[in-house]
């Protein structure tokens, strides 16, 4: 403990953190030690668990430089990928953390990397080893790391794509009508994300329809405009179009368009209705548009370039969120770190048109007003939305989100009853839920204004969901460090905000008693009538999805089967296919 304080104390003092020498020989106290701790919050990064499976080779060895084992090496690179690039960047030039390039770690050495990488900052850099999370020798294999040059992960460019792209069956052998009853607007496709599938369940019957092998831990499912076709994106970058008119629904192709990828979506404007689809990836930074029917990869388009603002060269922005628009044949592709949404125009692609809108840096998740004309987007470590008018194609607002790391998922649109048409989002750092006016005809005194925000139940939030025929917002808590408040939902009265929410005990009502029990991400049924939480446990153990009575907030039904394994994200076909959230 005492070799603990004392390195700390060096890094403070090295980092400035300490002014008077004379504090420097009493040992830090609690809170000087707590105040380096971070919250799950700024935790939510990007973790390379893909890139960190790749082969990347050891640099050569330089004078002066400590060296590493192959297996440390190896050790280093996992750990650098899962937890360190999301930050740092993949390439170690920099993100929403700071550059790790030789140049910078170099001059502040090995003592200072240790002490840095035990104990973090206030700026927002995990306590990687006094929260235990790494040991001590991991500490000092990653000190040593980062004194050596960085590694490149390879490039997946066109050849790549099209030796991974499989049409499992053609067009032409597809099926003409529906080959089942069952209502494929009401199913939902629901993430089993460690094992690597989706599960299509009927809405109506509860029943699994089918079980379907996919990327690793997809992360969102999205629907064609016609309802047909679902277009799954895993982590490793693996698209799959899945046909839901077969018998059982099954993949008809597949292709790989990066080494780690978050985002996909398909051509909605009329008279475009399932040509294309496009996906987005974190590594190589590039988005891809692929034939909607047989993805088919014909253009990538890289997203290195410039930040908006001081115009520095940003050599991995990231593809966060994808949206299609309803008002013109586009994509509305949202690059974090360089902080543009591109409006990409897919009416013709071999003479690709990018309107490039300047907005805010590290761009995340976010949806569509309720009239689907604006698009909000979170910016989530500048605390900012950033609106987007898809008629007139411009930016129509900046808005401070009042709270720490907004986080919408797509957000909550409703109808206040004072404001009129809003939409809601929560935040990972904070209690905050912001509601926003979103109608610049009706209520133009509202609109891209905060209108009201509201405490829910901690930070730690993720996603807030409702639905048009419903009168609740739901607020779920997933990442907060209270297992109580992890393992429930705050529900709001629309119509009476300032009452506060009612806690609904997701957990418990699971019937499971063991493990961490993180409920996330609610999505409704087609008829707006009952929502759909996740219990999302450890692989090992059991998770299930909890349905709610959106009128009695009681439960209704505790879904769990055999290979029900860490749910997380669902996605029903006619909200996701229409926007409606
Ligand atoms: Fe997500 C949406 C990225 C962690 C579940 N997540 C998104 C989107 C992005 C993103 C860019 C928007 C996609 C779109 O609309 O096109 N998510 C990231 C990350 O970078 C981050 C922070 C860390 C990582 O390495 O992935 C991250 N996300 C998570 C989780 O830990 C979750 C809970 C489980 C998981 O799969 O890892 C998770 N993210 C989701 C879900 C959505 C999502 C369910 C879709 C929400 C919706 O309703 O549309």
């Amino acid at each position: 403990m005492r070799r603990r304080h004392s390195a700390l104390l060096a890094f403070l003092l090295a980092t400035s953190m300490l002014a008077a020498p004379a504090f420097a020989q009493k040992l830090p106290t609690p809170e000087e030690l707590k105040a380096h701790e971070t919250t799950p919050g700024k935790r939510y990064e990007p973790s390379l668990d893909v890139l960190r499976e790749q082969e990347m080779k050891k640099p050569g060895v330089e004078e002066g430089i400590p060296t590493l084992t192959d297996e440390e090496w190896a050790i280093a690179n996992t750990i650098y990928f899962e937890r360190c690039a999301g930050c740092h960047g993949t390439l170690r030039k920099g993100a929403t953390g700071k550059p790790l390039t030789p140049d910078v770690t170099r001059e502040k050495g090995y003592e200072y990397l240790k002490a840095f990488i035990t104990y973090g900052s206030p700026a927002g850099m995990p306590n990687w080893g006094t929260s235990g999370e790494l040991t001590e020798r991991e500490v000092d294999i990653m000190a040593r790391y980062l004194l050596n040059e960085p590694v490149a992960p390879p490039e997946w460019g066109m050849k790549e794509m099209r030796d991974s792209w499989k049409v499992l069956v053609p067009v032409d052998q597809r099926p003409t009508k529906p080959m089942h009853d069952i209502d494929i607007d009401n199913l939902f496709s629901v993430t089993l994300r460690d094992i690597g599938e989706v599960a299509l369940i009927d809405g109506n019957t509860y029943e699994v329809v089918a079980r379907i092998k996919t990327g690793y831990a997809v992360h969102i499912s999205r629907f064609s405009k016609s309802g047909r076709y679902l277009y799954t994106v895993g982590r490793d970058g693996l698209i799959n179009l899945i046909d839901l008119w077969m018998n059982p629904p099954q993949t008809v192709a597949q292709v790989k368009i990066g080494i780690e990828a978050r985002s996909v979506d398909s051509s909605k404007f009329e008279g475009w209705e399932d040509r294309y689809a496009i996906a987005g990836a974190y590594w190589p930074p590039h988005y891809v548009i692929l034939d909607g029917l047989t993805l088919e990869p014909l253009r990538i388009e890289s997203t290195r370039g410039y930040t908006y603002d001081t115009e520095e060269y940003h050599p991995e922005p990231r593809v966060a969120s994808i949206v299609s628009s309803h008002w013109g044949p586009e994509f509305v592709v949202n690059v974090k770190e360089t902080g543009h949404i591109l409006l990409v125009d897919y009416s013709d692609i071999n003479a690709l048109k990018v309107t490039k809108i300047e907005s805010e840096r590290f761009l995340h998740d976010g949806g569509f007003d309720s009239t689907k004309r604006y698009f909000l987007v979170a910016a989530n470590a500048r605390n900012r939305i950033a609106v987007v008018d898809l008629k007139e194609r411009r930016l129509v607002a900046l808005i401070d989100s009042r709270g720490d790391r907004p986080h919408p998922g797509r957000g909550a649109n409703f109808v206040h009853p004072k404001y009129g048409p809003v939409w809601a989002t929560s935040h990972l750092g904070d209690e905050t839920i912001t509601i926003i006016g979103t109608d610049p005809e009706g209520h133009p005194e509202y609109a891209w204004k905060v209108v009201q925000t509201l405490e829910g139940q901690g930070g730690g939030s993720l996603f807030v969901k409702t639905h048009p025929n419903s009168r609740h917002l739901y607020v779920d808590t997933p990442l907060n460090p209270e297992p109580e408040i992890s393992s429930s939902v705050a529900v709001f009265d629309i119509d009476n905000l300032e009452a506060g929410y009612e806690v609904l005990p997701i957990g418990e009502w699971s019937g499971i008693a063991e493990g961490q029990r993180r409920v996330v991400h609610g999505e409704f049924n087609k008829q707006g009538t009952e929502i759909w939480f996740s219990v999302w446990n450890a692989k090992n153990q059991e998770s299930a999805i909890v349905v709610v009575d959106d009128r009695t907030l009681k439960p209704k039904k505790v879904i769990k089967f055999d290979g029900l394994i860490t749910p997380t994200g669902k996605f029903n076909v006619y909200n996701t296919r229409f926007d409606i959230y």
